[in-house]
């Protein structure tokens, strides 16, 4: 907080000045238009296959979240009252996308696919643009897809603080979501509570994990590819294995040691595995407990018969049942999104949905019969909270509804 906090200021004050400062000193770049139009660039040049695939994924996930969508809600509580309840979008929303160890496009699809749907009307999405200034073909591609109308090619908190207050080139937004670093999360934790800037976030992000639930039934091999899958995220990570009679420890170790050997990032994930935790429990309801103690982001249940489990689970971002659901596919391109509570904040918050992109909104109409049978009720309670002008826009109407 205390390193994010002159940098806000700065981005308030100075505006793109300022954001092009801080790109300048953390990211050692010098840019002069720091706000591009996607739909105004030309379709970025891209392999079939990959096209393929984040076509394939925007189609899944925009299914899933298409799906989400609430019917408008009628009620009359009593004769004479009707309760309405419509959504809409909150027009100005920030994405961000982060650059950082991985770049990852996919992020934009699991924001840009649920912003769209909900018709947020003005989407920006920023993320760290790569040394030579340009910005990654893929989130460019999911960018134009998803109907960004800005790109603004700025990480962690100047980013953030530019499109919480706005500056000349990048519009303010109402709402950012979105994961980031511990800058970036500061920044948007410091923004949620200014009065100033005027903006709500997703949810606070931290460093992410897995829980993975294994038994005799379990194929070691697998559960280590999806640990790792985690892990390699980044060094904060932390994976766990939460391991029923049969699931054996000893198989585990070495096929995790082979599997590690051949990663690429192999530097990341050691240093997440030492921070991580391999866990005997004695039966299904140990591993509950645990679990919903934990609260993971994702929950791994490796079993035979996962479904046993997922009545009992209270605490957790996304689930993934059984030998053939690997993490992966729920990161990319099974439909759902993979902006998820870290942090066992998936006791008190679910993961990005069409619902993080729009507000509900209560309409009321009542006739004279419904505010014969309800106002005399309002008077009372008006009158127990000594609000006499409220009582009175009550007794005001029943009066003259009583002379005609
Ligand atoms: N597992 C990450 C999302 C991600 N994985 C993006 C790969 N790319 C947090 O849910
Ligand atoms: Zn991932």
């Amino acid at each position: 907080m205390e390193l994010v906090a002159p940098i806000v200021s700065e981005v308030q004050r100075r505006g793109d000045d300022a954001v092009r400062e801080f790109t300048k000193k953390f990211d050692k770049l010098d840019l002069s238009q720091i706000v591009v139009d996607p739909n105004a660039l030309p379709a970025p040049v891209m392999d079939d296959a990959v096209r393929e695939s984040f076509d394939v994924a925007y189609d899944n996930i925009r299914k899933f979240h298409i799906a989400q969508a609430r019917e408008e809600l009628i009620v009359s509580p009593m004769d004479g009252i009707e309760c309405r309840r419509v959504s809409r979008p909150i027009e100005r929303v920030g994405l961000y996308v982060p650059g950082g160890t991985a770049v990852l496009p996919s992020t934009a699809l699991m924001l840009g696919v649920p912003a769209q749907l909900a018709g947020c009307t003005e989407i920006v999405l920023a993320t760290p643009p790569h040394t030579d200034g340009s910005i990654c073909p893929e989130v460019l591609y999911a960018a134009q897809k998803c109907g960004v109308t800005k790109i603004l090619k700025a990480g962690g908190a100047q980013a953030i603080a530019a499109m919480a207050f706005g500056t000349d080139s990048c519009p303010k937004v109402d709402k950012i979501c979105g994961p980031g670093n511990q800058f970036v999360t500061a920044a948007k934790m410091m923004l949620q509570n200014s009065g100033e800037a005027s903006v709500a976030i997703d949810m606070p992000a931290g460093p992410s994990e897995q829980l993975c639930i294994a038994d005799s039934t379990s194929n070691p091999s697998f559960v280590v590819s999806d640990l790792l899958s985690q892990a390699e995220h980044g060094v904060d990570s932390q994976v766990v294995c939460v391991a029923l009679d049969g699931f054996d420890k000893d198989v585990f170790a070495e096929e995790l040691k082979v599997q590690v050997e051949a990663l690429p990032r192999k530097e990341f994930v050691e240093v997440a595995l030492s921070k991580s935790i391999f866990l005997r429990v004695r039966n299904l309801e140990e591993a509950v407990r645990f679990t919903n103690l934990y609260a993971p982001e994702h929950l791994v249940i490796a079993v035979d018969d996962p479904e046993v489990y997922v009545e009992k689970v209270i605490n957790a971002g996304s689930i993934f049942l059984g030998h053939y659901t690997p993490e992966s596919v729920g990161d990319y391109a099974s439909g759902t999104n993979h902006s998820l509570p870290t942090y066992g904040y998936a006791r008190m918050y679910g993961g990005v949905s069409l619902d993080t992109f729009v507000k509900y909104i209560t309409i009321q109409k009542l006739t004279p019969e419904g505010l014969l049978n309800v106002g005399p009720h309002v008077e009372t309670m008006a009158a127990v909270e000594e609000l006499h002008a409220h009582k009175n826009a009550v007794t005001i109407r029943l009066s003259h509804l009583q002379q005609s």
